[in-house]
């Protein structure tokens, strides 16, 4: 989509009533027999977006390990034996020559993460040169640091910063069961303030933890109950990580996955929904049964933050194959 038709939607968004969604709803919709809700999320999708175009979004870890935080999904965390090593925050070169190949590719927005429990003053003021300087070769921005103390979210505003991603993860009932260190309460006050700041907010989460259906519902229903709801919901399918507690997760059933997207996207009907972690676990076709319920956005590049992600020739091939374009 070009920038044009972008404005379109985000003037749009301004202009669908907010309405208020219950578990008990959501549940229902999850009830729906597939070829009912996919009809729904399908419909719904094509009244706000082109149903043949998806967004893609390139991440860097600019700064792996070590992080303080024990979420029990996360390779990140100095909590677990995984095979992630620490690292230092990388140079502004390298992370600029990465943008650069990023662009070159395709992608439209380059996420820079970083596995901290929040950014110190002097790690943003390095972040910030990052968003200054990827903006400058003309792609969208996006960070995510982790919980940011007042004042930092109008820095990154102010340094051109287009979009915050931090997940609620899962729901208010789940949470203390996958994360011990921070409350979902101190997420929720993070998007706060990158609301205030006027930064696009990006918040999603990750399923296949363990949660019920319920929770699942759960999150769908706090995010789009959230004051506004998030410009970009990214749902991530758990990639079990060997040496976290959640290593050896069963597997969901990929059709409450899709399930989830359809949910998602009737409820946040002006949100681009991402297909987020655990591509490279999905066949070509599931995907595709992922973006005919409403997914319309992607990440793109042969990594994650570490984890793989599909080639992009795989992705470039599958584009072509589905006569999708790339926005
Ligand atoms: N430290 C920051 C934070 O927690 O917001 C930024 C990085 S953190 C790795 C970003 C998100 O990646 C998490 O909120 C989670 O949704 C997702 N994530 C991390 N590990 C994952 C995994 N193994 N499978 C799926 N999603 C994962
Ligand atoms: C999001 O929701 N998913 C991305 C991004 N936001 C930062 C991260 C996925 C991480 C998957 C596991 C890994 O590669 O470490
Ligand atoms: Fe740290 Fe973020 Fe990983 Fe949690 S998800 S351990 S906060 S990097």
């Amino acid at each position: 989509m070009q920038a044009s038709s972008l404005a379109a939607v985000s003037s749009l968004s301004s202009s669908v009533p907010a309405r208020r969604w219950s578990v008990a709803e959501v549940l229902a919709l999850y009830e729906l027999p597939l070829m009912d809700l996919i009809w729904q999320a399908q419909g719904v999708h094509r009244e706000y977006f082109d149903a043949n175009a998806i967004q893609r979004s390139t991440l860097l870890s600019v700064k792996t390990g070590g992080c303080s935080e024990d979420c029990s999904y996360c390779s990140q965390s100095a909590r677990y034996d995984t095979d992630t090593e620490r690292e230092r925050l990388m140079p502004l070169d390298e992370v600029l020559a990465a943008a650069q190949a990023a662009k070159a590719k395709g992608a439209s927005r380059f996420c820079m993460g970083a596995a901290w429990k929040g950014p110190k003053d002097n790690d943003l003021e390095r972040v910030l040169d990052m968003v200054r300087e990827v903006k400058a070769i003309g792609m969208q921005t996006c960070v995510t640091l982790g919980m940011l103390k007042e004042g930092q979210a109008e820095k990154l505003k102010e340094a051109g910063l287009d979009y915050y991603n931090h997940n609620l993860d899962t729901d208010k009932e789940f949470y203390g069961q996958v994360i011990k260190t921070h409350t979902q309460d101190d997420r929720l006050d993070t998007l706060e303030q990158v609301r205030d700041a006027g930064i696009n907010v990006c918040s999603g989460g990750i399923i296949g933890m363990g949660e019920s259906r319920k929770n699942r519902a759960g999150l769908l229903v706090q995010l789009a109950n959230l004051p506004k709801a998030p410009e970009s919901v990214p749902i991530n399918n758990l990639v079990p990580i060997p040496g976290t507690p959640l290593a050896e997760n069963d597997a969901l059933d990929p059709f409450e996955f899709v399930r989830t997207i359809a949910a998602a996207r009737i409820m946040m009907p002006t949100s681009w929904v991402r297909l987020s972690a655990g591509r490279q676990q999905m066949s070509d076709e599931l995907q595709t049964l992922c973006f005919l319920a409403g997914a319309n956005s992607m990440f793109y590049g042969d990594r994650l933050l570490t984890t793989d992600n599909p080639d992009v020739d795989r992705d470039d091939a599958l584009f072509a194959r589905l006569g999708v374009k790339a926005v």
